[in-house]
């Protein structure tokens, strides 16, 4: 049986999902598109020799007959309304981050789907189906090095084009609040937000790098180093200090050169090839979940906690102060 897709939003990743789902993954095929930029889309469709019918509004094809379930890659504000159509309709929706903008948008999400009893949304937070990320959760669960304390993480980023106010915490660090408590099996009970001296190579006004402390309910502490102007590379970090031993999330595999007196190896310079792997992992499971009628990847309560906490980091930022994070008891329906 073939999934019959609908894709919202064809950016830049909306693009890449799409090439993904047709050229690589199985069992998928996109039926349909919307965009608000349909000459943009066209010239996609036509350079990729893929025919899809064209919707000048996402809600029509959330609601379309011929389409199965849904993918929302449109920009942050508008995910909120596509989600909520897309779970009245009864329809499995794959969502990019954020699920919405705020955390109240996102709880709307939350009520929604426990009123509909079953689950229907997935939200893209892709590093949980990083091989790398995947291999340090099996060490943590397994205690093999015993009890996690410290984590030192880094998201390093060559330039934010396009970024503004507080984009590095709401819009980058997001996928560290996801994957580290999915890492831990934890959550976050405080946060505090340092401010280092800021990189003169960033646009005027930005404030770069962040230092961002959590404290998670178990008592480890996460130290996570946020610089998206850092110039040279994609660069993301995971150590973690155990009872006794320390791992870390391996380093993408590169050539090593020898070569005019030098030992050298390449640094990766962006998210879709960093994490190429792991997106064909999410959207292949989602395929096949989707497909057998049950939802298990990151969950609308796990975007929900991930808004929580960024907001309680805005907040931190500007107070200068440790900052409380209350995330309120898991309901049973995401148990
Ligand atoms: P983009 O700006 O390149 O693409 C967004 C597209 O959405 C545009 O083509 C725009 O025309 C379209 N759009 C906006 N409003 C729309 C609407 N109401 N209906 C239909 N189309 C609409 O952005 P992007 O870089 O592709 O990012 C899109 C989303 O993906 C964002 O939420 C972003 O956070 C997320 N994202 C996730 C990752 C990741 O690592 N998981 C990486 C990049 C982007
Ligand atoms: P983009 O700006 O390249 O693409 C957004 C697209 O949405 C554009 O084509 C725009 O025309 C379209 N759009 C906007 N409003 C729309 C509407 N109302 N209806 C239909 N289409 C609409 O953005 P990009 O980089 O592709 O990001 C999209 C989303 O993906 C964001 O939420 C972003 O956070 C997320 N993202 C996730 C990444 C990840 O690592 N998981 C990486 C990059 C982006
Ligand atoms: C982008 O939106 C993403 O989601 C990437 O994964 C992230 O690493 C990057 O910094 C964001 O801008």
């Amino acid at each position: 049986m073939t999934l019959k897709l609908g894709v919202i939003g064809i950016g830049a990743i909306g693009k890449d999902h799409i090439k993904r789902i047709h050229h690589k993954l199985s069992r998928a095929s996109i039926v349909a598109v919307s965009d608000v930029n349909r000459e943009q889309t066209d010239a996609f469709l036509s350079q990729e020799c893929i025919s899809a019918m064209y919707f000048e509004n996402g809600i029509d094809l959330i609601q379309s007959k011929d389409v199965d379930a849904i993918l929302v890659t449109s920009w942050g504000p508008t995910h909120e309304e596509f989600v909520l159509a897309a779970v009245e309709a009864g329809k499995f929706v794959f969502c990019e981050k954020p699920l919405a903008v705020t955390a109240e948008g996102c709880r709307q999400i939350v009520d929604a789907e426990i009123k509909a009893g079953k689950r229907l949304v997935q939200v893209g937070f892709m590093r949980r189906f990083d091989r790398g990320y995947r291999q340090l959760r099996n060490v943590i669960s397994e205690q093999e090095m015993g009890l996690p304390l410290i984590l030192n993480c880094a998201h390093r980023a060559p330039a934010a084009p396009g970024f503004f106010g507080d984009m590095a915490i709401s819009d980058s660090l997001v996928h560290e609040f996801d994957v580290l408590r999915w890492l831990l099996q934890d959550d976050y009970v405080s946060a505090q937000v340092i401010q280092p001296r800021g990189t003169r190579l960033c646009d005027e006004g930005l404030q770069d790098p962040h230092v961002i402390l959590l404290r998670t309910r178990d008592g480890i502490l996460i130290n996570i180093e946020s610089f998206v102007n850092c110039q040279y590379g994609y660069d993301i970090q995971c150590n973690i200090i155990c009872e006794s031993g320390t791992v870390s999330l391996p380093e993408p595999s590169s050539l090593q050169r020898r070569h005019n007196a030098r030992l050298s190896t390449e640094i990766i310079v962006d998210w879709q090839e960093r994490f190429v792997d792991a997106f064909d992992v999410e959207l292949q499971e989602w395929i096949d979940a989707t497909l057998a009628g049950e939802m298990n990847g990151p969950s609308a309560w796990d975007g929900y906690v991930v808004a929580v906490t960024a907001d309680v980091c805005l907040k931190a930022k500007h107070s200068g102060a440790i900052e409380a994070i209350d995330i309120p008891e898991k309901p049973t329906f995401y148990q």
